[in-house]
């Protein structure tokens, strides 16, 4: 570990157990700030943002699994202050910490994406969408660490992505499984089956999944919703299967996410899967 890392051993022991490691305030207020203050000034014209405060009255209210806006359009990344939230010192240092001091390619991924959900549910639920953004490589190499933080407070069933900890070390068997198939895997496993499948049905039989906790394979499995202040942050190893989840508050979900990429494990991506830039 560099010697100046922010990260303690446990910390980095904790990410590689769980694949997931909680670092309250990692970015700081006034970049966050700007990073928002970018949101709510696109969404002005929408009539969503006007003097400094909600009008969510002045849109439809969609129903969850949608999220209201199409993101990338009504907001986009493409702004410096944007931008700006990957320029923070303390997270690459917690980045390069993580990937053992390797390069991360920013050809693939080279903005953060913000990620906001409109209040588009009444009740919570433990949604069915698991998936990984990320095939498991024939080389075993973990292919990097994804970024979530919180631009706005995001409170307990308010939108905050939910991630399974420990699902990174699953299925690492020296072979090439696209996500797709390792959905389809996991989801075949008695600890996965109800979160995949739908059932219990009621949205409050399926809300309590979120107490659920597992061993597959001899991994402690626990799903974690990620909730915060803004600026706190949530680093996530890439092979973690996660889901975007309902907002049942009464303000929108504002969080931004970023994937760094290993560069040696992006040469693989490209040669084995034929991953591009995807801008
Ligand atoms: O929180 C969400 O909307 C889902 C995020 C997600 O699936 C991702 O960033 O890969």
């Amino acid at each position: 570990m560099p010697s100046t890392s922010i990260l303690t051993p446990e910390q980095l022991d904790e990410f590689d157990r769980r694949g997931v490691l909680r670092l309250g305030g990692l970015l700081s207020a006034d970049r966050v700030r700007r990073a928002r203050e970018h949101v709510q000034r696109r969404l002005a014209p929408l009539g969503l943002w006007r003097e400094g405060a909600w009008h969510l009255e002045s849109f439809p209210r969609p129903q969850w699994p949608a999220s209201g806006l199409k993101t990338s359009k009504a907001i986009g990344n493409k702004h410096p202050d944007v931008q700006a939230l990957l320029e923070e010192p303390a997270l690459l240092s917690a980045v390069d910490t993580l990937l053992r001091g390797r390069a991360f390619d920013r050809t693939a991924f080279r903005r953060p994406q913000i990620l906001f959900t409109l209040p588009n549910s009444e009740t919570w639920t433990v949604p069915t969408d698991w998936h990984v953004d990320s095939p498991r490589l024939a080389s075993g190499r973990p292919p990097g660490v994804q970024l979530f933080t919180f631009l706005d407070t995001v409170e307990p069933r308010g939108g905050g992505t939910l991630v399974i900890a420990g699902s990174h070390r699953l299925l690492n068997d020296g072979r090439l499984i696209r996500a797709k198939e390792l959905r389809r895997l996991l989801c075949r496993e008695a600890f996965f089956r109800e979160l995949c499948s739908g059932a219990p049905a009621s949205a409050e039989d399926r809300a309590r999944l979120l107490d659920r906790a597992g061993v597959v394979d001899d991994v402690v499995l626990e799903l974690v919703e990620l909730t915060g202040a803004p600026g706190d942050a949530y680093l996530t190893d890439l092979r973690v299967l996660h889901s975007g989840a309902p907002n049942a508050a009464d303000r929108p979900r504002m969080m931004a996410t970023h994937r760094f990429v290993r560069a040696d494990v992006m040469r693989e991506l490209t040669e084995t899967l034929g991953w591009e830039p995807l801008g």
